[in-house]
C-alpha cells in the first residue's frame, strides 16, 4: 500500500525520516556521501510521498513514474525513500555497501528493488533517462521519468547533449531537477566551474524551467505537479535550490562534507537530534 502525505507538516516528518535513515545507514557503513545524500531528501519526500505514481508491490511495472537518480552516489537517500515506502525491509537499510548485499553505494537496477537506473557514472544518468523517457512514448506507456542531477554534474557535456535530444524528442514526460546545493566533490560550484543561471541554461536549451526553495516541501510538489499537468511538448526543469548537508547540525551548510567518515559518536548525536524533531529513533 502506497501512503500519501498531503499535510505539508507530515510530508516534513517523513522527510525527516529518510534523512535519519540515510544517516544510519551511512553510519552502518562507516561512512558515505552525506552533503549530497541530505540534500536531496525533501525532494524524496515528495517524489515518493505524493506525487509519484508506483506500487512497491509491482516495483517493475512499466507503466509507473521511475527515478533516475544519476548522482548515484546519493543512493542512501533514495534506499531510505524507498524502504519507508515499501519497496524492501526498513531493516536492510544498515546493510548498505555490504559484500553480497542488495544496497550498493551506488544505485544499481540489477541489485536493489525500485531503483530504476544503475547510476554513479556522472552524465549517464541524464542520457538513459531521456532514453527511458523516449522508450516511454514509443511503446505508449504511461508514466514520467524524474532525473536527478547535481550541480557540480552539470559540468558534464553529456547533460547538454540529453539537454539538445529532449527537446528534440519533445519529452515532456520528462523531468529534470538539479540539486543545486551549490557545492561539489571538493569546493563551492562557482569557484571550480561557474554556473551563474542553471534556470536560464536549462531555458536556453528549450526546457520549461523553474527555480525553488528545495527544502520547501511545498514549493516541491507544487512546482511538479505544474509540470505534470502541462503535457505540451516541452522537457520541464525544476532546479532545487539547497543546502548541501542539510538537516543535520554537524553538516548543514558546512564545506568538506562531500563524503565523511560517520562515528559511533556522531550517530549518537543524530539520535538526540532526529528524536528532538519528532522522528522515532529505531
Ligand atoms: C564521470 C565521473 N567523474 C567523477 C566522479 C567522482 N565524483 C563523485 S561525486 C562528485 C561530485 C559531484 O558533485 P555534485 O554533482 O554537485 O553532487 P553533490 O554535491 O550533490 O554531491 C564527483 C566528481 C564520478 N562519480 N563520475
Ligand atoms: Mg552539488
Amino acid at each position: 500500500m502506497v501512503t500519501r502525505y498531503e499535510d505539508s507538516a507530515q510530508l516534513q516528518q517523513f522527510a525527516d525520516r529518510i534523512r535519519f535513515h540515510s544517516i544510519k545507514a551511512m553510519h552502518a557503513s562507516r561512512g558515505g556521501h552525506v552533503g549530497g545524500v541530505l540534500s536531496l531528501c525533501e525532494l524524496m519526500a515528495v517524489l515518493y510521498g505524493s506525487v509519484m505514481n508506483y506500487d512497491p508491490a509491482d516495483p517493475d511495472s512499466p507503466d509507473r513514474d521511475k527515478v533516475v537518480l544519476s548522482k548515484g552516489h546519493c543512493g542512501p537517500a533514495l534506499y531510505s525513500a524507498l524502504a519507508l515506502s515499501g519497496f524492501f525491509p526498513q531493516e536492510e537499510l544498515t546493510t548498505l555497501n555490504r559484500n553480497g548485499g542488495r544496497l550498493p553505494s551506488h544505485c544499481d537496477m540489477n541489485k536493489t528493488p525500485g531503483i530504476d537506473m544503475t547510476t554513479g557514472s556522472l552524465g549517464q544518468g541524464a542520457s538513459t533517462a531521456a532514453g527511458m523517457a523516449l522508450g516511454k512514448k514509443m511503446k505508449k506507456r504511461k508514466g514520467n521519468i524524474f532525473l536527478i542531477l547535481g550541480d557540480g554534474e552539470l559540468n558534464e557535456g553529456q547533460v547538454w547533449e540529453m539537454a539538445m535530444f529532449a527537446k528534440h524528442h519533445q519529452l515532456d514526460n520528462l523531468i529534470v531537477f538539479v540539486d543545486w546545493n551549490h557545492q561539489q566533490l571538493d569546493g563551492y560550484t562557482s569557484d571550480i566551474c561557474r554556473l551563474d543561471n542553471i534556470e536560464g541554461m536549462f531555458s536556453a536549451f528549450g526546457f520549461e524551467a523553474v527555480t525553488v526553495n528545495g527544502h520547501d516541501v511545498d514549493a516541491i510538489r507544487i512546482a511538479v505537479k505544474n509540470v505534470l499537468s502541462d503535457k505540451n511538448g516541452i522537457p520541464k526543469c525544476i532546479v532545487l535550490d539547497t543546502v548541501k548537508g542539510k538537516g543535520w547540525s554537524l553538516t548543514e551548510g558546512k564545506t568538506g562534507i562531500h563524503h565523511i567518515a560517520i562515528t559511533d559518536e556522531m550517530m549518537e548525536e543524530a539520535k538526540q537530534e532526529f528524536a528532538e524533531k519528532g522522528v522515532v529513533i529505531e
